[in-house]
């Protein structure tokens, strides 16, 4: 999978060469590609913002050095050669559709992804309409708060989606349990030692007793979720609740 991260704080992105990210990197499962914004710009200054039309706090990114580091990212992927389909240009956007797991799969598997990390009030919206024509646009937020620019979201989103590519966790029996991975948060884990100051560890987790075990963590789904994200189960489809969950 190819990656590219478009930023003028590239300094932010030097956490993807650590831990798995890092590893499946060295060992080419991702190909990524941090390009600093500044180097397509041509005057002293390096300029990369101006004043909002219409008035207004804060400052806007220009559209020109947008179009000429994407088309720079376009020009090192596609070799002239074979049809390839659009590569994802994700957005990071306070104003962007939710990211969700099911948004980390569906860019997992693609080809080849995208990031513009905006900064100050965002991005000349011109570039967008202009990137149409050239990448799927897709401006995606992490939730409902506000960032100062799209780096931090960045890291968020790619090591999400990268752990989803075949290769780069070790175990991937791992990603079956996980929170989010049956619309549930994660059930509670403990390990050794079975009981520690003062606190014992469920009783059922010492029972060898694999059908109660397993029924026990998704009632701890059911009860965690319940108390912390109602609306997670709201949108549960009652297809995949048995006769035993409805009791919880
Ligand atoms: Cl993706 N970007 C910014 N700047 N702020 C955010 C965000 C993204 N998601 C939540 N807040």
């Amino acid at each position: 999978m190819k990656l590219d991260v478009i930023s003028i704080f590239p300094e932010y992105l030097a956490a993807l060469d650590l831990s798995l990210i890092g590893k499946a990197r060295r060992d080419g499962l991702l190909d990524l590609t941090v390009t600093d914004l500044r180097e397509v710009t041509t005057d002293r200054h390096r300029t990369v913002d101006d004043t909002p039309y219409g008035g207004g706090a804060g400052m806007v990114m220009q559209p020109e050095p947008w179009a000429r580091a994407l088309e720079g990212v376009l020009e090192s992927s596609d070799a002239g050669q074979v049809e390839r389909p659009r590569p994802v240009l994700v957005v990071p956007s306070p104003a962007g559709e939710v990211f969700r797991q099911s948004t980390a799969y569906e860019l997992a598997g693609r080809e080849h992804l995208v990031f513009a990390c905006g900064r100050y009030e965002g991005i000349d919206e011109r570039v967008l309409d202009w990137a149409h024509e050239r990448f799927e646009v897709r401006p995606m937020s992490l939730g409902d708060y506000v960032l100062n620019g799209g780096e931090v979201a960045v890291l968020a989103m790619v090591e999400a989606i990268a752990r989803l590519v075949p290769g780069v966790i070790g175990n991937p029996e791992s990603l079956v349990e996980e929170s989010h991975s049956d619309g549930l948060l994660e059930y509670p884990v403990y390990t050794k030692p079975a009981l520690w100051r003062d606190r014992p560890i469920p009783e059922v987790l010492l029972s060898g007793h694999h059908a109660k075990i397993s029924r026990w963590r998704r009632d701890e789904q059911l009860r965690r979720t319940a108390a912390r994200r109602p609306d997670l189960l709201e949108q549960l489809d009652p297809e995949t609740l048995d006769k035993h969950d409805l009791a919880v």
